[in-house]
């Protein structure tokens, strides 16, 4: 089997029980995350030989990390050691109309400083297969920026295939900047997840027009996006519509060879947490392109993997292949407490 690699910051995330504000609580819950973290994990999960290339710490927090990646099978062979500390997240989970809050505490964290010599790309890609990426990775430092160009560079010389999740964070950058960088990240790219606010907000695609309905609005922009990106052969998103702090709808999309395909609708009455749902789905097209799936199985796997994840705390998905087909072939499509 031929590696996965994924490139990003492990994060600690600390989060207090709902109903708890980070500044009232005296008790966090500890997790790791981070996008590309999570989707390492997941794909580990899933049986795939995953490495993830990132630095920790060398202290207890680091170590943890590093034991949270290993305990999923996730490779740490690329996982350097050193710099000051581990970058760090505190969610407030969203409860009733409140969303859920995030408050970043990563700013020169190791992976941050992370110097551009330090990974060796040319031999991470040797016998690899994939690289994924997401938009958060280039919008923690200038260097990582950098770094994030050049891996994906030197991922197609070695004619490995390449994914890019947006994942946009409006507390990392602003829309203009991750635009302008995310449109030098396109050219090298063959699986891209791209939403609707996506293409229109940070790469200013002309809107659709008016009375579209949703599905004719993502082929009007992917449509579009393939004609300035012909490199990009997959195209993916999610579709939520969040009804309530703890219910919301969701819906896969995949866009292969001008089709769109669409997964059932999954109504997911009961949240226990939904970060990390959108890696969850990431990973599950992964999946699919990697193993030969068909599209209509494949988003119907990587809606059903994302649906899931809303079950489970913390931000990485880690139900097994056999679980989530089961799940994908139940006729419903709805998740009830
Ligand atoms: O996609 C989930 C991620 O947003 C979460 O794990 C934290 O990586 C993270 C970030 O930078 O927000």
């Amino acid at each position: 089997m031929k590696k996965i690699v994924t490139l990003g910051e492990i994060l600690l995330r600390l989060s207090p029980k709902p109903g708890e504000r980070v500044h009232q609580s005296n008790q966090l819950l500890m997790h790791y995350g981070g996008a590309e973290a999570n989707v390492g994990v997941a794909l580990a999960n899933l049986g795939m030989q995953v490495y993830f290339v990132s630095k920790v710490p060398n202290n207890p927090l680091g170590q943890g990390a590093i034991r949270h990646l290993n305990a999923n099978q996730v490779h740490t062979d690329y996982v350097k050691k050193g710099g000051e500390r581990l970058g760090t997240y505190y969610m407030e989970p969203g409860v009733g109309g409140r969303s859920t809050q995030v408050i970043y505490d990563r700013k020169n964290s190791s992976f941050t400083l992370m110097e551009y010599d330090e990974v060796n790309f040319e031999a991470i890609f040797k016998d690899a297969s994939l690289f994924h990426v997401s938009g958060i990775t280039p919008a923690v430092s200038a260097m990582m920026r950098e770094l994030t160009i050049h891996a994906l560079k030197k991922a197609k010389e070695k004619g490995v295939l390449t994914s890019f999740d947006f994942n946009y964070r409006s507390k990392l950058w602003s829309q203009e900047e991750a635009g302008a960088t995310i449109k030098e990240i396109l050219p090298y790219i063959d699986i891209c997840s791209c939403g609707e606010l996506d293409a229109l907000y940070l790469l200013g695609l002309p809107q659709a027009g008016e009375g579209m309905q949703q599905e004719e609005r993502l082929r009007y922009y992917y449509h579009s996006l393939q004609s300035q990106y012909p490199n990009i052969k997959y195209f993916t998103s999610t579709f939520r519509e969040v009804i309530s702090a703890s219910t919301n709808t969701l819906q896969g999309n995949y866009y292969v060879d001008g089709k769109l395909h669409q997964s059932k609708v999954y109504h997911i009455d009961h949240i226990v947490d939904r970060v990390g749902a959108g890696d969850a789905f990431a990973s599950g097209i992964l999946y699919g392109i990697i193993t030969n799936i068909s599209p209509e199985r494949t988003v119907s796997f990587a809606t059903a993997a994302a649906a899931l994840k809303h079950t489970i705390h913390g931000d990485s998905n880690t139900f097994s292949a056999e679980e989530i087909t089961a799940f994908a072939n139940q006729e419903s499509g709805k998740i009830v407490r």
